[in-house]
């Protein structure tokens, strides 16, 4: 029997290690940065035991916002190099070194369920970082959506999920021309083995490259990114924040106009997303129109953005029935599932988090097996970056931020 007190005890641990005042890094080393999904976590884990440390979370996470709306994906509030690249490569044209992508949005998630937490003390600050969440998700609608309403990925650390199967044939048409020499941190941090190979790392340099050449205009960058990938992730979890915003904002008495008619939009666009082939949820590249023909963890997050699918459901099933520690980022039946390798196949508690609420919150039967496994994760193998879903080990970073925020906030 696991000594809960002492996950407990260590899961808080961690949140005060990686706490660099104001902001949370992911993990020491590795990544020395505030990264954007992952702060919203670290807000949701001190939300357990500190509710002010949540708020000045996401408030600092917000500091970091573009004029158009735009909320970094990673904010460099002091230079370290042992992550790579770093500020000067990305040259961020916000108001504090940043890079010049977004990541899936889940802080309205979490500002609504902190303020339903305890909505007295948490009314002023909230009320403060409403209209912010409100500037991001609409350029979300403005920039980031296609024509069936699915919100695109225009860089594989976009949604998240860097290395998954389904960035492989629209990274395959670019040609990384011009890359250069450039020096990897995170393979001397991490065993190359769970990391992306050079193949995608270059292509990712080429990208960050193209858009700091236009000075992140979003127009001008449009016009001229080969990379673009209506994704569940980003979509489904943009239409479940929006669906928190809206909430948050009646209930703060907000100017929520217009956000009904983008939930629509959003509503639309997720459905678009169904892979009649597949019978499955799946990603689209925007440039040529073509399925990337892959069942993901990304797939299963309809359920969080309140869209049902028993087709769907099945597929969950089915691989679930293969693995012991949690949802696998890529189907373990595919020929292309690497169980260790990042978001090939590896289980990641986040996504367990999403999964495992959406389906709660939809009454849904597995929403105790996505915890259990999650738990069972962590209890055998600590707080690790990801999982291999099916012997458990421990894979990627050690002492990980969202990882001690999910066993605090869910999987305890
Ligand atoms: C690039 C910090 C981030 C997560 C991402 C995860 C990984 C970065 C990297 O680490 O990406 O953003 O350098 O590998 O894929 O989801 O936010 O934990």
């Amino acid at each position: 029997m696991a000594d809960y007190d002492a996950l407990d005890a260590e899961a808080r641990r961690i949140l005060h290690l990686n706490d660099r005042g104001g902001y949370t890094v992911p993990t020491d080393g590795l990544y020395p940065y505030q990264w954007n999904w992952d702060s919203a976590f670290a807000a949701f884990g001190f939300a357990q035991f500190d509710l002010d440390r949540a708020w000045v979370e996401l408030e600092t996470l917000m500091t970091g916002q573009w004029a158009s709306g735009m909320v970094p994906h990673i904010l460099f509030h002091q230079v370290d190099d042992r992550y790579f690249p770093g500020p000067d490569v990305w040259q961020g044209v916000g108001p504090i070194p940043s890079s010049g992508i977004t990541q899936p949005a889940v802080a309205a998630i979490f500002a609504r369920l902190i303020y339903e937490q305890a909505p007295e003390e948490s009314r002023d600050r909230v009320m403060a970082l409403w209209p912010k969440l409100r500037a991001w998700h609409r350029w979300f609608m403005d920039w980031r959506t296609d024509d069936a309403g699915a919100i695109c990925v225009t860089h594989p650390w976009e949604a998240g999920r860097d290395n998954t199967p389904e960035w492989d044939a629209p990274l395959k048409r670019i040609d990384p021309q011009g890359v250069g020499e450039y020096t990897r941190r995170d393979t001397s941090h991490v065993d190359p083995a769970m990391r992306p190979t050079k193949f995608d790392y270059d292509r990712y340099i080429w990208l960050v490259n193209l858009g700091a050449s236009v000075g992140w205009d979003d127009a001008k960058l449009k016009a001229i990114n080969p990379f673009r990938v209506a994704d569940p992730t980003m979509t489904f979890i943009l239409l479940r924040a929006h669906r928190d915003l809206l909430a948050l904002g009646e209930a703060l008495g907000c100017d929520t106009a217009g956000i009904a008619d983008e939930i629509a939009v959003l509503e639309a666009g997720a459905r678009s997303l169904w892979n009649p082939e597949l019978r499955c949820f799946d990603a689209r590249d925007v440039v040529t129109g073509d399925w990337a023909g892959c069942v993901s963890s990304a797939s299963f997050l309809c359920w969080g953005a309140g869209i049902d699918d028993a087709e769907t459901a099945a597929h969950l099933d089915r691989v679930m029935a293969k693995v012991q520690y949690g949802v696998p980022s890529h189907d373990p039946e595919s020929p292309r599932f690497e169980p260790k390798r990042y978001w090939r196949g590896p289980s990641w508690a986040i996504m367990n988090y999403l999964i495992g609420s959406g389906l709660a919150a939809m009454g849904k039967p597995q929403a105790d097996m996505v915890r259990d496994h999650t738990r069972a994760a962590i209890e055998h193998h600590g707080f690790a970056e990801y999982f291999d879903p099916l012997t458990g080990d421990p894979a990627g970073g050690s002492t990980f931020t969202w990882t001690a925020a999910v066993w605090l906030g869910w999987a305890s």
